[in-house]
């Protein structure tokens, strides 16, 4: 019997997902007692370091864990899971760690990378272990800031490594106490080996394990961070009621006055884990005038794809404060709950993003109860993604030093030579005040911890992402940065990551239509040198 530890800060779901897949019941703790009565206990931290442990101690968890791990009796940590075995960290300095494992938790602070680290890296085995013995040099999704430095005071714990800038310990063991920094319920089959090994206990390697020494040999001396590919699923009910995947040109989903339909959700997010995709978002995009807490149907799709997909999910639309007919009251976090609950790894915000902005802007300052900064307290920074939907405004040049106004070699109607990103609300009917790296780089600063970033303009042309506009913001926040809208060919992934710094490329019309598969953008990435999870 396996039993999880879910303190109720964030996610679970996922990790009830893959252990379900894998054909194994679960039971939830519930009280400390549960803890040491577990056999195999998985804690899957999500959220802050400061926030777990003050929740464990809350709950009457810090002490029964502290004996079960002592006894080292089998224990699976993922992410904080992992960092709440250490001493402490540099996230919450006046909250002490479990203290199993010596040394800190530290912030990923080199400057040039993205923070969190988010996406798919490689591991370096440091030990040969019947949990990784069917680890095949795969790439593993991880999604954190802060990690773990390996010293030799920690060396005897540690099975594998990471390089982000530095190298960090990205799995340990000591008996049977495990724990890895990635998501293993997120990454993919190989990940769910690696979950599977650990529910079926230390039975030895399934397959001639090659010993320490010729593993460190082949795996690679550094590992390399993935560009991510993301197919993109805009979800909306057609004229008949039925829930659709479709599709627009330049946000307009209508051909001859009926819906475009592509296909349905559930089968084709499926399609996509199948044929390779890095993460899978939806977009509910009448989710702004339509309560999602009413949208089952849209909820059932979340549920229903987070049991097959193991690799994270985005959901966005409708992620706001909300009043129903009844009068009772919503809040953005209600909201965002809800999708959480359903299987969302991440929300994406859109139209409430603008209107924050432009509050904050008012005022001069956050309050603290925008949606942006409820939902990444909760869930984490990592947690909450910025949808922007911008079009080009071209001006004069006497408006060139307005901030936001770019000189842009794509010259408007009447020859302009600069131009601005206007943000939109409500799928793109309303152009508001603020640009884009305003923007984007006032929910950075809120708590987002990425932005997706389309284009009205480019949207279903085919004719290649937006740089100009994807450079501006990519340049302007430290966070990742996902380029959408326009992707009409291989060459044009090759493109956005060759002259830009984004982390990821989204596209829809082009997988969906079967007119470019995802495995033919990473055969053409990787003849480029382009790192690509395989
Ligand atoms: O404002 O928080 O309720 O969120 C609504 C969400 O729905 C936003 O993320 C917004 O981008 C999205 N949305 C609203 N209306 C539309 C529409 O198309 N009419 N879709 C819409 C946005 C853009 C991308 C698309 C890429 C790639 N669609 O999702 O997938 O442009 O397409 P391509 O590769 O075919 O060019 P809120």
């Amino acid at each position: 019997m396996i039993s999880l530890l879910d303190y109720g800060a964030g996610n679970v779901r996922s990790v009830r997902n893959a252990i379900h897949k894998l054909g194994f019941q679960l039971t939830e703790i519930t009280k400390p007692d549960d803890i040491l009565a577990a056999e195999r206990l998985i804690f899957p931290g999500v959220g802050a370091f400061g926030a777990a442990m003050s929740r464990l101690a809350a709950l009457g968890y810090l002490e029964p864990l502290r004996a079960y791990l002592a006894a080292g009796r089998p224990f699976l940590g993922i992410c904080i899971g992992l960092q709440c075995l250490f001493e402490g960290s540099d996230e919450s300095p006046d909250v002490p760690g479990l203290g199993l494992i010596p040394g800190r938790i530290r912030r990923f602070d080199d400057g040039r990378l993205s923070v969190p680290h988010m996406g798919w890296n490689g591991i370096r085995r440091e030990r040969d272990v019947p949990l990784l013995a069917d680890y095949d040099g795969e790439k593993l999704y991880f999604v954190h800031s802060y990690h773990a430095e390996p010293t030799p005071a920690n060396d005897e714990w540690i099975l594998a490594t990471t390089d982000y800038g530095v190298r960090f310990v990205s799995a340990v063991q000591r008996g049977q106490v495990a724990a890895v920094q990635f998501h293993p319920e997120k990454s993919g089959a190989a990940g769910l080996r690696l979950i599977e090994r650990f529910l079926t206990g230390d039975r030895g390697p399934s397959r001639p394990s090659p010993g320490v020494a010729a593993r460190r040999a082949s795996d690679s001396p550094t590992t390399r961070f993935a560009k991510r590919i993301i197919a993109c699923l805009d979800v909306r009910a057609n004229d008949a009621g039925d829930l659709v995947v479709t599709k627009g040109d330049q946000y307009d989903v209508r051909e001859a006055g009926e819906v475009r339909n592509l296909g349905k959700p559930v089968e084709l997010a499926q399609r996509y884990y199948d044929e390779g995709a890095d993460e899978i978002a939806f977009l509910n995009i009448t989710g702004f005038r339509d309560f999602p807490l009413a949208d089952q149907p849209m909820l059932e799709v979340l549920r229903r794809t987070s049991e097959n997909v193991f690799v994270p999910l985005t959901i966005g639309g409708g992620i706001r404060a909300f009043t129903d007919a009844d009068g009772r009251h919503y809040s953005a976090l209600d909201v965002a709950d809800e999708y959480f609950r359903s299987g969302a790894d991440k929300i994406s915000i859109g139209s409430d993003a603008v209107a924050t902005v432009e509050q904050v802007l008012a005022r001069g300052g956050p309050d603290g109860t925008s949606a942006i900064e409820q939902i990444a307290t909760v869930y984490g920074n990592q947690a909450v993604v910025i949808s922007i939907d911008p079009r080009r405004v071209y001006v004069d040049a006497s408006e060139a030093s307005r901030p936001g106004v770019i000189e842009t070699a794509l010259p408007g109607p009447g020859g302009e030579r600069h131009c601005w990103f206007q943000c939109t609300v409500k799928g793109g009917r309303e152009g508001r005040p603020v640009d884009a790296v305003t923007l984007a780089r006032i929910c950075e600063w809120l708590g987002a911890g990425e932005i997706l970033l389309n284009s009205i303009d480019r949207d279903g042309t085919g004719s290649g992402f937006d740089l100009e506009l994807v450079k501006a913001v990519s340049d302007a926040v430290s966070i990742p940065v996902i380029a959408s809208s326009g992707a009409g060919g291989v060459e044009h992934f090759a493109e956005v990551f060759a002259r830009t710094d984004v982390e990821a490329a989204l596209a829809a019309g082009i997988f969906h239509r079967r007119e470019v598969p995802i495995a033919a953008v990473k055969a053409h990435l990787r003849s480029l040198g382009i790192e690509v999870r395989h």
